[in-house]
């Protein structure tokens, strides 16, 4: 073993966008790596530059939260957008003088998210580097794996790792430090035991969780395949022991799932993780902020998503487009998303497990992908207007063109610096330059999801009073 420092570094880095919000989140994958380290031994200490820290931010429903921001210079790229541009997150010096508290480490790991966010990761890592200038930075996460060569050629860092890093950091980590061990046990512990380190955190209102990894759709613009080429699923039991420990052990109130497939093989997975939460009688608001399969929700699950105290839903929806809806495999079609509605609403009469609670609402809402190559305003004004039919809230979410997916082939044909300038897969900047459809374009149709969105919310209002 070592006689130096058994301390490693953790660093969840910045935003620099036009727009970001709190939905939940948590540096997920960063916290695994995280818990494999100390598990097997090591010292880790986290900076979530994305944590409030006592910086002033507005809560929002269900305990959203819009993050501390400041205005910072848009990258000249940007120029013809319109719209300022911010860190988010806690102030530079407030990162400068959490890393000076920190005892030297000897290894910092920095995770990454969206491909377009890496201006954060680099900025991050340059402070790092001014004030641990010996020690080696290891850089993983979404765009480190999917702007690879990217990553290695400008971020800094002096590791860049593709794919899950829970093993890969270890291993290093015991490279850098003298150590072995049989990483057949590790494996078997991430696979079976592992949970976030949320104990890393000072304190904790809610919490993101993934009870599944992988995904078995191939969607023809998501990369999930990359990070994880099979799809696995946790144990219901030991993912609602999971559950219960951030609820009685840090008192969170909410809780979102960020997995990409949850629905799947319902009766093997969901189904039971909720039954035994509502036996357990534990009381939490639960989010899905990322899009779930409709034609999985039928009577029995809608029911126990309700009971279960599930508050927000969002079904994914490619649109009314034959051609849309085939290029993700069929996911959901109309008919298919229409009985989701059907049955969510008629479970609504249900009380939900926590019958303390007032505020029984739940906000439910369908993502309407729109930008993607080849779709015309005229398909995304249609399924706009086709959900507005079903009663149902839009909430539009723009394409980003995703490296290693079958889409971005068509992408980099319309636009072709997405390819060598990840900036260019910013769902804000694709919206601008790349389909030949104008920025006012985009602003008028959100406009109208939005006075649709206004119209149904005042038709709801008005039927409850009446
Ligand atoms: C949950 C999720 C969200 C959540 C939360 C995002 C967040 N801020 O955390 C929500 C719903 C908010 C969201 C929103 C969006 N998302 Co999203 N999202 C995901 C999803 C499904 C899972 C991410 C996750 O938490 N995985 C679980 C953890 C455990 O995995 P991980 O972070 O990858 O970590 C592992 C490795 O990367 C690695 N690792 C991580 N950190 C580190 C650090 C070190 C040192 C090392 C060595 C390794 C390492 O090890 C970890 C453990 O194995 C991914 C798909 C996917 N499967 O990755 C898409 C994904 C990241 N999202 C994507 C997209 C397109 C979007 C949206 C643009 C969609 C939209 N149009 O609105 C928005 C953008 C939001 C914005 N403000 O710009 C794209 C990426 C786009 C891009 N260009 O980068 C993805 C890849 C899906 C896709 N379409 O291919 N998303």
């Amino acid at each position: 073993m070592r006689d130096k420092s058994n301390n490693i570094l953790l660093i969840n880095p910045w935003i620099h966008d036009f727009a970001a919000f709190d939905l939940w989140a948590k540096p997920l994958g960063l916290l695994y790596v995280g818990s494999t380290l100390l598990q097997f031994g090591y010292d880790a200490h986290l900076i979530d530059c994305l944590y409030n820290y006592g910086y002033p931010y507005k809560e929002r429903k269900f305990g959203k939260k819009s993050f501390y921001s400041e205005q910072i210079d848009k990258p000249s790229i940007f120029n013809n957008i319109p719209r300022t541009f911010k860190r988010y997150g806690i102030p530079r010096d407030e990162f400068r003088r959490r890393l000076k508290d920190v005892s030297t480490p000897f290894m910092i790991c920095v995770t990454s998210h969206m491909t377009y966010w890496y201006p954060g990761v680099f900025e991050a890592i340059g402070i790092i580097k001014s004030i641990f200038p010996s020690v080696p930075v290891v850089l993983g996460g979404i765009y480190a794996t999917l702007c690879h060569e990217h990553a290695v050629k400008n971020s800094g860092a002096d590791y860049v790792i593709e794919g899950a890093g829970e093993l890969e950091v270890l291993k290093l980590a015991d490279n850098l430090s003298g150590n072995s061990r049989d990483y057949g046990i590790v494996r078997k512990w991430v696979e079976d035991e592992m949970v976030p380190a949320y104990e890393l955190y000072p304190e904790l209102d809610s919490v993101s969780v993934i009870t599944s990894r992988g995904c078995p759709y191939r969607c023809s613009y998501c990369a999930s395949f990359l990070f994880e080429s099979k799809f696995t699923l946790r144990r219901p039991e030991h993912i609602v022991a999971e559950l219960e420990s951030y609820v009685k052990g840090y008192g969170v109130a909410d809780i979102a799932f960020f997995d990409d497939a949850l629905l799947m093989d319902p009766q093997r997975h969901i189904i039971p993780i909720l039954e035994l939460l509502i036996k357990k009688g534990i009381c939490v608001r639960l989010h899905t902020p990322n899009g779930v399969h409709a034609k999985y929700i039928d009577q029995q699950l809608a029911r126990l998503l309700r009971v279960s105290g599930f508050r927000t839903i969002r079904l994914g929806f490619e649109g009314t487009s034959t051609a849309l809806q085939k290029a993700s495999k069929n996911k959901v079609s109309c008919r298919e998303l229409e009985s989701a509605l059907h049955h969510l609403r008629e479970a609504e009469d249900h009380r939900h497990v926590c019958n303390d609670h007032n505020d029984t609402t739940w906000d439910i809402g369908i993502y309407l992908l729109i930008g993607m190559p080849g779709q015309t305003v005229g398909e995304v004004v249609e399924s706009i207007e086709y959900i507005n039919g079903l009663g149902a809230k839009i909430k539009l979410a723009e394409y980003s063109p995703v490296p290693g997916t079958e889409e971005f082939r068509d992408a980099s044909r319309l636009c072709p610096e997405v390819v060598g300038e990840p900036l260019m897969q910013n769902k804000s900047t694709f919206a601008t330059v790349g389909m030949g459809v104008d920025y006012d374009t985009f602003d008028n149709v959100k406009a109208m999801a939005k006075r649709l969105n206004a119209r149904l919310r005042d038709s709801h209002i008005n039927r409850e009073l009446s």
